[in-house]
């Protein structure tokens, strides 16, 4: 039976942080209003769905990602009301709104929260993962993702309460069936307001291991990995089976979870095509590739044969099982025309538009991070006062403040790797703050904004941002793209990603060169006179011998 085809499997997702979108009443914080105001410039991109991270009352401990009123508005975004009008335009222009589901944890002012550390008896009380000290100190050594303990004692009632992230992220407790029920409805509510999904916040941790045992020591970190202990635990597979019966089945939704600790193996089970859980899984082997004795936090080059390796996997193995999820950027991941290809003011409009064919000509669901269709780049901010991630600040108090590295060299670890580096100000145009806002930006904008803008690129046919309106127009009529199969060619070469798909006997072969050098090209079974280029990133065709430097092209031949 040849089923209906699912809506977001050609869609092109478009992700808004919102604090640094765009602000529309100078107070230099992105909000719902200063949204509605670019919902023309997305659409000219081709932007079929719009994620928005957490627009939700929240005391930005997190940047949103800690919430204490599901069903309303922060103050500093707006009203609900303008929350309905950008719904209502969104869907106006023919697009869609896909809301960030944040349920592992709420803000600490949540008032189930409150309620909770009322007092052991509190009917809230296991709505929180809440437990006795253990040999007069914590549960277990887990550490905070964000570095320190996972583990806040709490005086009043004499127990420790659990935060995977910040301490004013307390853990929601899965366990309890009441509390999945409040979830359920509040999901049902933002449904019956008109979304059309929902994007989920590290959704493979809802489910912990029970007896919480204590977590390896590693990345120089003085608190344990709870990780295999919280990440695709004993129950997550019911609690999302349930999800799915209770509310997901009822609504034509795109739903994409974010799946920290997630590989092919487990996508399958949570995104398989009749998993009847969730639609898609967000995978991070290759943004977390060659991690240093510190983890993420490290200044290491990507090795090229690795991420063919990790992204052909994915391909490969889902491949009639799963549908992929293709991103290379969001708002905690550095810029990935730095981190991938070369910001080098020559290359980077050239890696940043390499980078794209190389990626989104892959079978899968595109999603794209504000400004990456720009190329815009990592902000190498020279004072650590200039960032504003509580990630960033946590990590360095222990890292520097503990003696481990000094100050220069977390200081390029951050640069590489750090989460702020996605989150500067969107770039429209040359103007003060890039014209993001016309107060004082919540986190300075990136230097390059006068040269690395919107306005400049949207009048210029190779620009970076009339790539991407190119790729995904002519992406959305190929079924080689869409749904043609996958084969890595040249899997050892160092600086070629080489691959070719084939759809019911037309194929693609796909070539990109990761590096500043000329590069010869040979494939075997492709000779350049039967091919037919159908995409480059240089305004003269390919010579048929090989490419130049970060030279990205797609030819078909049937
Ligand atoms: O991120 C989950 C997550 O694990 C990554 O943020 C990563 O662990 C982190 O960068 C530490 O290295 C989601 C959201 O995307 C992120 O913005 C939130 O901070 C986090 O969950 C908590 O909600
Ligand atoms: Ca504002």
């Amino acid at each position: 039976m040849n089923r209906r085809r699912e809506w977001w499997k050609d869609s092109l997702v478009y992700q808004i942080y919102p604090r640094s979108f765009q602000d529309s009443n100078g107070d230099g914080i992105g909000d719902l209003n200063g949204i509605r105001q670019r919902l023309s410039y997305l659409k000219g991109l081709g932007v079929d769905v719009i994620w928005l991270s957490p627009v939700y009352k929240s005391p930005n401990d997190d940047n949103g990602y800690d919430i204490s009123d599901y069903q309303a508005i922060m103050e500093e975004f707006g009203t609900m009301e303008d929350f309905d009008a950008l719904l209502r335009e969104v869907h106006g222009l023919g697009m869609k709104l896909v809301m960030d589901l944040v349920v592992n944890h709420t803000s600490d002012e949540h008032p189930w929260f409150k309620e909770s550390r009322k007092s052991r008896e509190n009917p809230y009380r296991d709505y929180y993962i809440w437990k006795e000290e253990k040999e007069g100190g914590m549960p277990n050594n887990w550490a905070s993702r964000f570095r320190g303990p996972a583990w806040a004692w709490d005086g009043s009632t004499g127990m420790y309460y659990l935060h995977i992230f910040s301490k004013k992220q307390p853990d929601l407790n899965w366990e309890n069936p009441g509390l999945r029920k409040k979830i359920y409805d509040m999901m049902a509510w933002w449904g019956e307001k008109g979304i059309d999904g929902f994007r989920m916040d590290v959704i493979s941790m809802l489910s912990k291991e029970p007896s919480y045992p204590d977590g390896e020591l590693k990345d120089g970190n003085p608190y344990g990995d709870g990780q295999p202990f919280y990440a695709n635990g004993p129950r997550i597979h019911e609690f999302l089976k349930e999800m799915n019966r209770e509310i997901l089945s009822r609504f034509d939704w795109m739903t994409v979870g974010e799946g920290v600790g997630v590989g092919t193996k487990e996508a399958l089970e949570y995104a398989g095509f009749d998993s009847g859980e969730l639609n898609m899984m967000f995978h991070f082997e290759h943004v977390e590739l060659c991690p240093g004795p510190y983890g993420k936090w490290n200044v290491n080059p990507v090795d090229l044969v690795q991420l063919k390796e990790v992204l052909s996997r994915w391909q490969l193995e889902l491949e009639g099982r799963a549908w992929n999820s293709l991103f290379w950027e969001n708002h905690d991941y550095p810029r990935a025309v730095s981190r991938f290809g070369s910001d080098a003011p020559q290359y980077r409009e050239r890696s940043a538009k390499m980078l794209a064919v190389c990626l989104y000509l892959m079978k899968g669901t595109p999603y794209v991070y504000q400004g990456q269709e720009l190329g815009m780049t990592n902000c190498g901010f020279q004072k650590l006062e200039d960032f504003r991630d509580i990630e960033i600040h946590q990590v360095y108090e222990e890292m520097v403040g503990g003696g481990k590295v000094g100050h220069e060299e977390m200081m390029g670890y951050i640069h590489h790797t750090g989460r702020d580096n996605a989150r500067t100000p969107m770039q429209w145009d040359d103007s003060a703050h890039g014209g993001f806002t016309e107060g004082t930006p919540w986190i300075r904008e990136n230097d390059n904004y006068r040269a690395v803008n919107a306005r400049e690129q949207m009048g210029r046919k190779d620009s970076v941002y009339a790539f991407y309106q190119r790729l995904f127009c002519l992406r959305k009529d190929s079924w080689v793209v869409k749904e043609g199969t996958y084969r890595l060619l040249l899997p050892e070469h160092p600086g070629l990603f080489v691959y070719e798909r084939e759809w019911e006997g037309e194929k693609m072969l796909v070539a990109c060169n990761f590096t500043d050098q000329w590069q010869e090209l040979t494939v075997p079974g492709w000779t350049w006179q039967e091919a037919r280029l159908w995409l480059g990133n240089y305004e003269e065709a390919p010579k048929g011998t090989g490419l130049r430097p970060y030279e990205g092209a797609a030819w078909i031949r049937v």
